[in-house]
């Protein structure tokens, strides 16, 4: 079960090329749930470029060793201990077939083989190969790799691996076999396999060079109704990646394969993607809008690590983000060009708009705490656990930032060489950096801090106006917002920041702009400035009248801007910058001045006002019929609570709660009838579209309900929300409606009809546990009210005949859903959400550490929070520190604690 060995701590420093290479693996499975025998025969080399070894040193955990054999012969000097085996005396090219036994059946963590539903799945990445046979267990090992599976043909009548279908047939007893070649090498963590009674939707595409392929989504019999967006998903992936960056699908077939127990996402091994439910079944019955773009974009990232990824790869674990960021940073373009093409610069940004706020919210805030780690970490104990947003979506930024510097074509020249000079291997960060910089004739030596330093750089704005001069000068200024020490520590140098900037003029338009030393003005109004020292400035000349300044249009870097608007300023730039993003950006600069002002007075107790100023600029956005709804939700839509409390010198999520529903109820009660009246116009009547047009429709629409149901008599707003979850043709639909019930409820307001409408909504889905997720989650991140505690609603629901804690979805829906997104309830003053975490955290940590170590870091700010919180905080972390086992969450805890 879980690992307990003494943590361990892995550095990037010590890396060394393994003393062994593995050319070929044969695997041969005999699948029984309880008892599955994997033979596996390698062969096997000394590495040319490494030291000598006198052992071979393979990794293996939870394996029964049966025998090893060596050029066909018994080899006694193999010796099985908890981690793996150790083979004395070996000789310089050989091949090895090795004979162990594991128990899929009982394996709860969901990493390495495992039965779910009944099937068998496989997850390798990012150690879990070895709980399937004895390895060389690191990236940096590739081999080609021919796979047979047996198994009974009536309870595994599908069985598949990578690459391609070499040979099935049947064998005696009832059983029968496949077997699989994949031609790519590839290493150990892209292995998979998938046994089970699975049915595909099927297509057949030809790529561009006009070869056919075959594409699969597999699903349990009753999902396959939901499964064509999946493979459209699919198709379009394939044909944007051929667009965008010339790459095709370099297998005859390809697959995915949809399991409802999953510890995250999805994964891409090599032409057998194996991906969580969530992120493969859609109807518009049974899936939201959020949900539909979420498939689009994760079937994008799984396809497109078939190259950045998969052919080629990381040496070690400390470049995850050679693969990770790079393949964020291709979905979120592609993302992006699905919802405005390459020129539809507003629609693009809605896009845009989602990841900064994501990427704020959550990789900021890890920036800040005790997880901080740069894009590429120094050291790690559980490599599962840095899987996080710093690798991830700051790593999409710091790829970001090389196409801002050079362009998309010269961003694309940098994706040839690499691959051009790379394919085929396991490599590092800095090999790709190298070759964006050679391909654009750079020296990127600078930008290497990008991937080294921790911690949210903070960009300090001056700017001064020379009327006479007509000289416009801009200072920037930058070092790092508040960091943990070991945070501090990484912090060598200033950064190489491309900082898109343009200058408007009185009438709201874009003002040409000439930097001092230029012969003329540039054609565009944004330029990228490259901000390079610890203080720089920058002046423009010919500036006919002072400008207010757009800073980091389009966010063109992972920083924090600072710069002295007054509120009038932030009006105007909400309504005319002509940056969408930054559009959006100074609504939000806006909203946040204002709330923080409040849960500020909200915390000592004084009165809660809002100037109307503010209500008019919310007002005049939600009129402007020239913006589209779909950017039009997102600049109404508040900063969220979490990240507000996290701006606070002291986090409370109580006052911060209070301030941002003052709000809410204000805009509500000011504007109802333009809220009222925008309900109206927004509807979507007709078959349900799954376009981002519509969608955006759907999501104003739906911001307008959730505001109705603030209103101070709010009976209105029930009845409509009665009614669109009575008549609803979609989930977007019928699921916001009833969270406008529910939350109508907690404010005193038809908790009749919302507790109608939860009953309903269980029984019309009781067969769909993805929605039943929903019901959950649903519940979990109610507003609540003093009478009525969530926490209260949550316990109840932990003993409901449909939650299951082994379900990684199911414990995510309720657990999660209360400790990480609803806060001012989870950080209730009394310390209850903090015993139930301590619980929760023990109780998963037994059954898989992987979920529990996720669940582990919704207490890791605890420092940041208001002394009464952060004893109750403390507490909760001990206990939990006392009682785990697995190096998963003691990590979590003993770094929150350190
Ligand atoms: N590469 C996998 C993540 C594996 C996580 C292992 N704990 C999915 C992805 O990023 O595409
Ligand atoms: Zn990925």
């Amino acid at each position: 079960m879980a690992d307990t060995a003494t943590p361990n701590v892995i550095r990037r420093a010590d890396y060394a090329p393994p003393a062994f290479l593995i050319d070929t693996v044969a695997l041969e499975f005999d699948l029984v749930p309880e008892r599955t025998i994997v033979r596996n025969t390698m062969r096997v080399r000394r590495n040319p470029d490494a030291s000598r070894a006198a052992h071979l040193e393979l990794m293996g955990e939870q394996l029964e060793f049966v025998g090893a054999e060596i050029d066909g012969q018994p080899f006694a000097n193999a010796h099985a201990h908890e981690h793996g085996l150790l083979l004395d005396n070996v000789p310089d090219s050989f091949e090895l077939t090795l004979t162990s036994i594991c128990n899929p059946a009982a394996n709860t963590t969901l990493s390495g083989l495992y039965v779910s539903g009944g099937n068998f799945f496989t997850q390798c990445e990012a150690e879990g190969f070895r709980r399937i046979t004895y390895f060389l267990d690191r990236p940096d090992v590739m081999a080609t790799f021919t796979v047979t599976l047996r198994a009974s043909r009536a309870d595994y009548p599908v069985l598949l691996s990578n690459g391609n279908l070499l040979e099935e047939g049947d064998l005696p007893d009832g059983r029968h076999f496949a077997r699989w070649e994949d031609p790519f090498r590839k290493p150990s963590y892209l292995f998979a396999l998938v046994a089970g009674k699975l049915v595909a939707l099927e297509e057949r595409v030809k790529s561009g060079s006009g070869k056919e392929k075959l594409l699969q989504v597999w699903v349990e019999p009753h999902d396959l109704d939901k499964t064509r967006h999946a493979m459209d998903s699919l198709i379009h992936s394939i044909r944007w990646d051929e667009e965008r960056f010339g790459l095709e699908l370099d297998l005859d077939r390809f697959m995915i394969v949809a399991v409802s127990d999953f510890n995250m996402g999805a994964m891409e091994n090599k032409g057998l993607n194996i991906f969580n439910t969530k992120y493969v079944l859609a109807n518009p019955e049974t899936a939201t809008d959020t949900d539909f773009a979420n498939i689009e974009a994760v079937v994008g990232h799984e396809y497109f690590h078939n190259w950045t990824g998969n052919r080629v790869t990381c040496r070690d674990w400390f470049q995850l983000s050679l693969k990770e960021g790079l393949t964020v940073f291709r979905d979120q373009e592609f993302s992006a060009d699905m919802a405005g093409g390459a020129t539809d610069e507003a629609a693009r940004a809605t896009k845009r708009i989602e990841d900064v706020r994501v990427l704020r919210q959550m990789q900021f805030a890890e920036d800040a705490g005790p997880m901080a780690h740069p894009v590429r970490p120094e050291s790690y104990v559980e490599i599962n656990n840095f899987y996080t947003m710093t690798v991830y979506e700051k790593g999409s930024e710091v790829v970001r930032m090389y196409q801002t510097l050079f362009g998309r074509d010269g961003f694309r020249k940098g994706m040839d060489l690499y691959f051009k000079r790379h394919d085929g291997q396991a490599v590092t960060c800095d090999d790709f950096r190298h070759a964006l910089a050679d391909a654009n004739g750079r020296d990127l030596a600078q930008f290497e801090r990008w991937y080294s330093q921790a911690g949210t750089p903070r960009v300090s704005v001056r700017t001064q106006y020379d009327a006479a001069q007509r000289r416009y000068s801009v200072t920037l200024r930058q070092g790092y917002a508040d960091a943990p020490p070991a945070a501090r520590e990484t912090q060598k140098g200033p950064l190489l920041i491309p900082f898109a900037i343009g200058l408007i003029g009185k009438d709201g338009a874009d003002l040409p702009l000439k930097l001092e030393g230029e012969a003329k003005a540039s054609a565009a109004t944004t330029r990228v400035l490259e901000f390079t020292q610890t203080e720089q400035s920058f002046t423009f000349v010919d500036v006919a009248q002072e400008p207010l300044p757009s800073l980091l249009r389009n966010f063109s870097a992972p920083v924090i801007v600072e710069y002295d608007y007054s509120a009038d300023q932030l009006a105007f730039l909400l309504a005319h910058d002509s940056d969408p993003f930054n559009r959006w950006e100074a609504g939000q600069r806006l909203a946040t001045r204002e709330l923080m002002a409040l849960a500020g007075r909200a915390a000592s107790g004084v009165p809660l006002q809002l100037d109307d100023s503010v209500v008019a600029a919310f007002a005049r956005v939600l009129t402007d019929e020239t913006l589209s709804p779909a950017f039009r939700e997102l600049a109404l839509m508040l900063p969220s609570e979490a990240y507000l409390a996290e701006q606070m010198a002291e986090s409370n999520p109580a006052a911060v709660h209070a301030a941002r529903q003052f709000v809410r109820k204000r805009l509500a009660n000011a504007l109802e009838n333009e809220w009222l009246k925008v309900y109206e116009q927004h509807r979507t009547p007709g078959a349900y579209e799954a376009t981002p047009e519509a969608a955006g429709h759907r999501a104003l629409k739906n911001l307008a309900l959730s505001y109705l149901a603030e209103l101070d008599d709010p009976a209105e707003a029930v009845r409509l929300a009665s009614a669109q979850y009575d008549a609803a043709n979609n989930m977007t639909d019928r699921a916001a409606a009833l969270s406008a019930l529910l939350n109508a409820a907690a404010a005193n307001g038809g908790s009749v009809q919302a507790q109608q409408a939860l009953d309903d909504f269980y029984r019309r889905f009781e067969k769909e546990p993805l929605v039943i997720d929903k019901w959950f989650a649903l519940q979990a991140t109610q507003r609540g009210s003093a009478q009525r505690p969530v926490i209260d609603i949550v316990r109840k629901l932990m003993t409901h005949p449909a939650f299951n804690l082994k379900n990684p979805n199911r414990a995510r829906s309720l657990i999660f859903s209360f400790c990480a997104a609803n806060p001012a309830q989870f950080h209730a003053e009394d310390g209850s959400g903090y015993a139930f975490w301590a619980d929760q955290v023990i109780a998963l940590d037994a059954i898989n550490p992987q979920v529990a170590a996720r669940l582990a870091r919704s207490l890791e700010l605890w420092r940041r929070f208001t002394p009464a919180l952060r004893e109750g905080m403390r507490a909760a972390l001990e206990k939990v520190a006392s009682q785990v086992k697995s190096r998963d969450v003691r990590e979590i805890v003993e770094k929150a604690l350190a």
